[in-house]
């Protein structure tokens, strides 16, 4: 647990040390390894909802199958969360999470080629999306 906890901190870090070309090309190797599968050094969306999906678990800290507020723990605003939650109920589904997730994923991959590059991932909405993943 606490060295996936710092692997998930030296991948936040390269995603903040753009602005150090060498340092940062070698943390963003490590974030592209955290979540891609397949090792060709991008994310597609079967990769991101796998990686949601296991965030889901993680979050769900009363193992009810669904996120409040609280579990969610900022990772969406009010608006965000209401947006995100058709029945209202205050919770996300599973579904109802990886819904967001999909919609964040086709905000970041403005080309459409279906995956997300290291480009893509460093753009704000890029960002938006990693949100959601760890
Ligand atoms: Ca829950
Ligand atoms: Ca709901
Ligand atoms: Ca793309």
């Amino acid at each position: 647990m606490t060295s996936r906890r710092s692997m998930l901190f030296t991948m936040v870090g390269g995603v903040l040390a753009m602005g150090q070309p060498a340092v940062a090309a070698a943390r963003r190797a490590v974030l592209i390894g955290v979540f891609a599968t397949d090792n060709d050094g991008t994310l597609d969306l079967a990769e991101v909802k796998k990686a949601a999906s296991a965030l889901f678990s993680k979050l769900d800290r009363d193992h009810d199958g669904t996120l409040d507020k609280r579990e969610l723990a900022g990772r969406l605003t009010a608006g965000e969360l209401a947006a995100a939650d058709p029945d209202h109920n205050g919770t996300l589904t599973q579904d109802e999470y990886l819904a967001v997730v999909e919609q964040r994923f086709n905000a970041a991959d403005p080309d459409k080629d279906g995956t997300l590059d290291r480009k893509e991932l460093n753009s704000k909405a890029g960002q938006a999306l990693l949100h959601l993943l760890r």
